[in-house]
């Protein structure tokens, strides 16, 4: 009798879960990226320009110091006087305007910045309507275009920058290693550039950066539609664990 009613238990149990995870996998769907969003990244395993999509090199007076891949990092290294850049999307532009916002998450590390270096490494985000250019130092990321920024110890470890916009206009939002508040939040300039940079652009910039990787998701305002069915799909997942209790 404990037997059978242990079993019948058990199916019940199965059947619970498995329904609980149809709906849990329905709810997913409706939030996570939808046809239209775009999601590219570099991890470092190749040079930028080797990689799928090819970034292009569009600054290169390194005179072969330049990037160097090992391990799944990209380290550039520049004196004061050499630049490197690498770039992606300038022709087409890769940021779509009808969608929602991008979050671009930066896992990199200073090395070391050059003696007399205003900064050792820098990173364009540019929409299409607005840009800002984040810069690194070995105690401080800043925001070139117009200013700002926080102090930061970026040579003591990798750290994970993500730099959010909202929708195109911005502000760009900071963030460090998963925190729930931006270390510093922006507005852009006005620019009709459409595009993403990185590397050393400046002159007067200089060191050894350390790129684990680069992952951007341009991402798609979920539809009324969606959200509504999301909400309902909530309320289901809520009534079923109620009657559980
Ligand atoms: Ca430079
Ligand atoms: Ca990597």
């Amino acid at each position: 009798m404990f037997a059978a009613s242990h079993l019948f238990w058990k199916g019940w149990e199965n059947m619970r879960k498995a329904s609980l995870a149809a709906i849990a996998s329905a709810s997913l769907i409706l939030i996570g990226p939808h046809a239209g969003a775009a999601t590219i990244s570099y991890e470092g395993d190749a040079l930028p320009q080797a990689s799928t999509p090819a970034w292009g090199v569009f600054l290169d007076d390194t005179a072969g110091a330049g990037g160097v891949v090992s391990g799944g990092i990209l380290t550039i290294t520049t004196a004061p006087t050499q630049s490197l850049g690498y770039r992606l999307f300038s022709s087409p532009g890769g940021w779509d305007p009808t969608l929602g916002g991008t979050d671009i998450d930066i896992r990199m590390k200073v090395v070391s910045q050059a003696q007399g270096a205003g900064r050792a490494g820098d990173f364009l985000v540019a929409t299409g309507t607005q840009a800002w250019l984040v810069r690194w130092g070995a105690a401080r990321v800043s925001e070139e275009l117009l200013g700002g920024g926080f102090d930061l110890d970026t040579t003591d470890a990798f750290h994970t920058y993500r730099l959010s916009v909202a929708g195109t206009e911005g502000p760009l939002n900071i963030y460090v290693d998963g925190a729930a508040v931006p270390s510093v939040s922006l507005p852009g300039v006005d620019s009709t550039a459409n595009r993403l940079d990185f590397g050393d652009q400046l002159d007067g910039d200089g060191g050894v950066v350390q790129w684990d990787y680069i992952r951007w998701t341009n991402n798609e305002v979920p539809e009324p539609a969606s959200l509504s069915v999301l909400v309902l799909g909530g309320c289901a997942l809520r009534r079923t664990r109620r009657r559980d209790v």
